[in-house]
């Protein structure tokens, strides 16, 4: 269908020129355009910039006046700019407009976005393009690999973040996560509405929204930068979410496995179904699917049980920080099986999308909020096990059967959503969009800046220390190097040791199965219990203090001898120039983007509520006393 056959579009007068309009400067088109914006987006990519802007204008116009698209042929209009701060601003524009403009709305893209919880880079297709010997041989991920492999991978994605809440509040906002006030920790966040979120401001350009289980939690209200549970679709069951413990459950009750894991799948698919049903069939429509079957806990040898992952296959190929003894190995197994339901879990939305025909016009991108829970060097480090992520994107405008190296950080995805959609990314948003990338035919480095990316943490769980502090990191990421700062080196990386000595010695049953009972910001797990009950092993002691004892204020790991970040060279001479150069870069980095950690020796997160017991917490204290 033919819509704009020629635009006139140009602002005059700008006498204060504010930067988020001089796009708008003396711009003239001369355009063809006979086909949707889709298509027109596939083509070169001056092509896209020019995209970008002429949906820009249409916001603009539609959101000043919406009367203006009811009218067809001919349009002229001036002084539209009704916002005080613009001054004399003055917008000219003239429309020739043939057929509907409101067509415009059904041409912007979907999208299909799949956040897991607590999946690191474990998919099968980084086995075969970073090669085989890793324990990525072992897991599977065929829809994963399917979606990367038509689309984008990216080698070199890092939450910002290893922590579910400050990783989604990143995501969320498009900035990095010390600058989203109380959403830059887990326990204790709570979400300020005065904080840009890509969904809310997809929706009000006229997104259909929804999501399915976790967004962003814990933190309060839940979802809070999706709108809370307005726009959640799960009546049809969250069984999905305790994977294997549901399907072990019907398996038990006589259910063959094939029955019982379509029985949860069923649910999920359910779930999206209802979304695209309520869905206006001229709206484009924006869903997160955010099962948490990946997070702890799951069902001991249920890897091998429900997925046929044998544990065995993982012999010779851990990584140095990984005990490869059969308690890791099982425990990684049956983490490769939640991971492996996952993965289905995604073949199930991407049939269903097939069904409702809206494939071709949906970006898909699928990621997930951090490394593995409950293992030495993941979940809550900074160390590539803990930040580096899977990221795969396919869709309309994406030039796909690519592998790319650029470094990517994920609140790049909130600026790649909204130029998706043609709505402009709001000034506050420190990531950078991916489209330079997604639309380039280029493999390898392909944005020559994106050599680095910068990750963080602060409070994770608050009572991990006896005195309620964080423990505060900084790193830079470099295909060289990884630099991390640890800001107090006096503290416990991963929470105190608590009750390891004394008279009150916690079983390893107690470590595997509550987190809390020591070493807290590390998830309970088999893996977990196991090493820390080897702590006074001569064997295996000093594995224990390397994963969870006290480090040095500086790390730094040289990446191409020490793939696994084993041998710390921050005091190294030989390193000097490599280290002042990577600790400048990171500390303007910070300070360019306001990090409060800088400030006052960090007070902002050193103090209430940052820090400190729990409100509710404080409460119950004083009822004790
Ligand atoms: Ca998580």
């Amino acid at each position: 269908m033919p819509m704009f056959e020629y635009l006139d579009f140009r602002v005059v007068d700008l006498a204060k020129d504010p930067p988020r309009h001089r796009i708008f400067s003396k711009i003239h088109y001369d355009l063809q355009l006979t086909r949707y914006f889709p298509e027109f987006r596939n083509e070169a990519s001056t092509e896209h910039s020019k995209l970008v802007t002429l949906r820009r204008s249409f916001k603009v116009l539609n959101h000043e006046t919406s009367h203006v698209f009811g009218l067809k042929h001919c349009i002229f209009y001036g002084n539209t700019m009704r916002s005080s701060n613009l001054g004399s601003l003055l917008l000219i524009a003239i429309l020739f407009i043939n057929g509907h403009a409101e067509a415009v709305e059904a041409k912007r893209p979907n999208i299909l976005f799949f956040f897991a919880d607590d999946w690191g880079r474990y998919a099968s297709i980084y086995s075969e393009v970073n090669g085989k010997g890793g324990i990525n041989d072992v897991v599977r991920t065929p829809n994963f690999d399917r979606v990367a492999k038509q689309g984008v991978l990216f080698r070199h994605a890092h939450v910002n973040a290893p922590s579910c809440t400050p990783c989604r509040s990143s995501l969320l906002s498009g900035q990095y996560f010390w600058r989203t006030g109380q959403g830059a920790i887990l326990q204790g966040a709570v979400w300020d509405k005065s904080i840009p979120s890509y969904p809310l401001l997809l929706r009000d350009a006229g997104y259909h929204i929804g999501k399915s289980y976790k967004v962003w939690s814990p933190g309060t209200p839940p979802d809070a930068p999706y709108g809370g549970q307005e726009h959640s679709y799960q009546k049809r069951g969250g069984r999905f979410n305790q994977f294997s413990e549901n399907v072990t459950k019907l398996i038990e009750s006589g259910k063959p496995l094939d029955d019982s894991k379509e029985e949860l799948y069923s649910e999920i698919r359910d779930n999206f179904k209802d979304f695209l049903a309520a869905r206006d069939s001229d709206k484009p429509f924006c869903y997160w699917f955010g099962p948490t079957n990946v997070h702890r806990s799951w069902i001991k040898g249920s890897g091998k049980k429900l997925w046929q992952i044998d544990p065995d296959s993982l012999q010779g190929k851990m990584p140095p920080f990984l005990p490869d003894v059969p308690e890791v190995r099982e425990d990684l197994a049956d983490y490769f099986g939640e991971i492996a339901a996952w993965d289905a879990g995604i073949g199930v939305l991407l049939a269903e999308l097939d069904k409702s025909g809206q494939r071709e016009n949906t970006l898909i991108v699928i990621s997930g909020d951090h490394g593995a829970p409950g293992f030495p060097h993941g979940k809550c480090n900074l160390y590539g096990f803990g930040t580096g992520v899977s990221l795969g994107i396919s869709g309309p405008g994406v030039v796909g059967g690519r592998v790319v190296d650029d470094f990517v950080n994920l609140p790049d995805l909130a600026p790649t959503f909204l130029e998706a959609a043609g709505v402009n990314t709001p000034q506050v948003m420190t990531g950078r969009s991916l489209w330079p990338i997604l639309k380039s035919e280029k493999s390898g480095l392909v944005d020559e800046t994106r050599t680095w990316v910068v990750t963080g943490r602060e409070r994770h769980v608050e009572d991990a220390r006896s005195d309620y502090s964080p423990y505060p990191q900084r790193a830079i990421h470099t295909a060289e190097n990884l630099l991390i700062i640890n800001f107090r080196p006096d503290r416990w990386p991963l929470g105190d040791p608590y009750r390891l000595v004394g008279d009150n010695i916690a079983t390893v049953e107690e470590i595997t199965k509550t987190t809390r009972t020591t070493i807290a910001d590390v998830d309970a797990s088999p893996t977990k219990g196991w090493l820390v009950g080897k702590r006074n092993s001569p064997m295996w002691k000093p594995h224990f203090e390397w994963a969870f004892g006290k480090r040095p204020k500086y790390e730094l790991y040289d990446l191409k001898k020490d793939p696994h970040e084993t041998k710390n060279v921050a005091d190294d001479p030989a390193y000097a120039t490599i280290k002042a150069d990577l600790e400048k870069r990171l500390m303007s980095e910070l300070s360019r983007t306001g990090d409060p950690r800088l400030v006052d020796d960090g007070k902002f997160f050193e103090t209430p509520p940052m820090s400190g017991p729990l409100v509710d917490n404080a409460k119950k204290k004083a009822q004790n006393k």
